[in-house]
């Protein structure tokens, strides 16, 4: 159920913190870790998959699979890295792979993992696919950097894929969320702006990125993202709501001018990154209706949080429809 904040301000609480948050720590590791976070999600029959970021005590990251019954507790954690950077035979993972974002392609019968290579040029987008989160076939880089916060849809739209991305530019005018198309998972093109950045006084002013893959609901694919606000204490990661049209999703229908969920606890305050929400992936129950976001909290743990289904979409429908796309090097008004 919705419910309505205590504070005077009546805002609504679509996400339940679940009273056992942090899920997983760095405690939790077999082998020695210094952080685990941002983790992408999916559910394999009665197992839920986490594909967790685990940072070394060199600053470089891996990634391993934990697996839970009930997706909360008794964590069963590979006992090393499941999926370790190459740099031998991928150059671009020089300095580690970050942030996995998992989508099932139902056409290919794998996981498509969008990561983060870290190369010595800067962070780029790669994919990898998996059946079974035991092996794992690289697919190589597909974004030159700076470029992360990727993940691929789950179905093609005509006979392209899409993916949705956040590059970097070098100069002042803003990391804003794109989405590109390809034939085939390699080569990508028809890039589109899809959500600017927004400016000066905004939560989600000057960068944004996609949090978890976009997941298709019955009024269109549901977009979780955060913001980035740089302030004279540090920066602070909210999330903010998306919804785009099911058919085109260069379209997009819908957008929340307030953020939705913010650091609050202590462990989404304090950490290696004091203030950082970083979900990077999210489990539908299609028979209940309940989402469940996994998420990074300060760049030190995982932590979960709920939301109805029906409640998030009844809060974008009363979200403002965004002007018109603009195309890429437009100013914005906002
Ligand atoms: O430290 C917060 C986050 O910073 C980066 O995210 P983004 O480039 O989208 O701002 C990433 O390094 C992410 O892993 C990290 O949680």
């Amino acid at each position: 159920m919705l419910r309505e904040s205590k504070s005077p301000n009546l805002h609504v609480e679509l996400f339940d913190r679940h009273p056992g948050n942090p899920i997983l720590t760095a405690q939790d590791w077999p082998y020695p870790a210094h952080t685990v976070f941002n983790a992408g999600a999916c559910q394999v029959r009665d197992e839920t998959i986490l594909l967790v970021r685990v940072e070394d005590r060199r600053g470089h990251s891996h990634l391993t699979v934990a697996r839970s019954n009930d997706g909360i507790s008794n964590w069963q954690i590979d006992s090393k890295p499941s999926f370790a950077p190459d740099p031998t035979n991928f150059a671009e993972e020089s300095w580690g792979v970050e942030d996995p974002r998992l989508t099932w392609v139902e056409e290919r019968g794998e996981w498509i993992i969008a990561y983060t290579a870290y190369s010595s040029s800067g962070p780029l987008v790669s994919l990898a696919a998996t059946k079974d989160f035991v092996t794992f076939n690289r697919l190589g880089p597909v974004m030159p950097p700076e470029d992360k916060d990727a993940a691929v849809f789950p179905r093609r739209f005509g006979n392209r894929y899409a993916m949705i991305h956040r590059p970097v530019s070098g100069g002042s005018s803003g990391a804003h969320i794109w989405l590109s198309f390809s034939p085939d998972l390699t080569h990508w093109g028809d890039h589109h702006v899809l959500l600017h950045a927004r400016r000066g006084a905004w939560w989600d002013a000057n960068k944004i990125g996609l949090s978890p893959p976009p997941l298709e609901t019955p009024e269109g694919w549901l977009l979780l993202y955060h913001g980035v606000r740089h302030t004279p204490g540090g920066c602070l990661y909210r999330l903010g709501l998306a919804l785009l049209d099911l058919e085109d999703p260069r379209r997009v229908l819908r957008r929340s001018d307030e953020w939705i969920f913010a650091p609050e606890k202590s462990y989404e305050r304090q950490g290696d990154v004091n203030g950082v929400v970083f979900p990077c992936g999210w489990i539908l129950d299609k028979k209940t209706g309940l989402i469940r976001v996994y998420y990074g909290g300060a760049d030190t743990c995982i932590a979960l949080a709920t939301a109805q289904l029906d409640d998030v979409l009844s809060y974008l429908r009363k979200c403002p429809a965004p002007e018109p796309r603009q195309r890429p090097g437009m100013t914005q008004s906002e």
